[in-house]
């Protein structure tokens, strides 16, 4: 079985306005594995890490400063091709060009309120753990595996 992982973050404006539960199910009912998950309170310094790439864009600032206004729940989910399909199952950046049925297609407007971050390459996933879990995450075996994975 692939042991794909990825980093999915649900940003301040999903944890108010109740969206955690939704966001996990979808997840979940697709067939990925909960490996790590905490609500934390995000630092200035953390927020400008996680999106030092982005440093020299104009939204930077505005940015860094959404991700610090409340807490956010941090998740590393597992499975086959998690990272491309997660993509896929949060949508289109922008939130009106993301499809019906996507997390940001369903629940937001606007792309500085996107509800949700998830990583967008293996390599960037991984960075991206150990950024977040940097205590490492849970590693037990699923009894669901066989129905999920030929
Ligand atoms: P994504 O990988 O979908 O999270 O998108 P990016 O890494 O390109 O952007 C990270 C976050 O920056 C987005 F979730 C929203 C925000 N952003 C803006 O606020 N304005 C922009 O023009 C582009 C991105």
């Amino acid at each position: 079985m692939a042991t794909e992982q990825t980093y999915i973050m649900i940003k301040p404006d999903g944890v108010q306005r109740g969206l955690v539960g939704q966001i996990i199910q979808r997840f979940e009912q697709k067939g990925f594995f909960l490996r790590g998950m905490k609500m934390m309170q995000v630092e200035k310094s953390h927020a400008e890490k996680h999106y030092a790439d982005l440093s020299s864009k104009p939204f930077f600032g505005d940015l860094v400063d959404y991700m610090c206004s409340g807490p956010v729940v941090c998740m590393v989910w597992e499975g086959k091709e998690v990272v491309k399909t997660g993509r896929k199952i949060i949508g289109a950046t922008n939130p009106l060009a993301s499809e019906p049925g996507t997390i940001r297609g369903d629940f937001c407007i606007e792309l500085g309120r996107n509800v949700i971050h998830g990583s967008d390459a293996v390599e960037s996933a991984q960075h991206e753990i150990g950024l977040w879990f940097p205590e490492g995450v849970t590693n037990y075996e699923h009894t669901a595996k066989a129905w999920i994975y030929e």
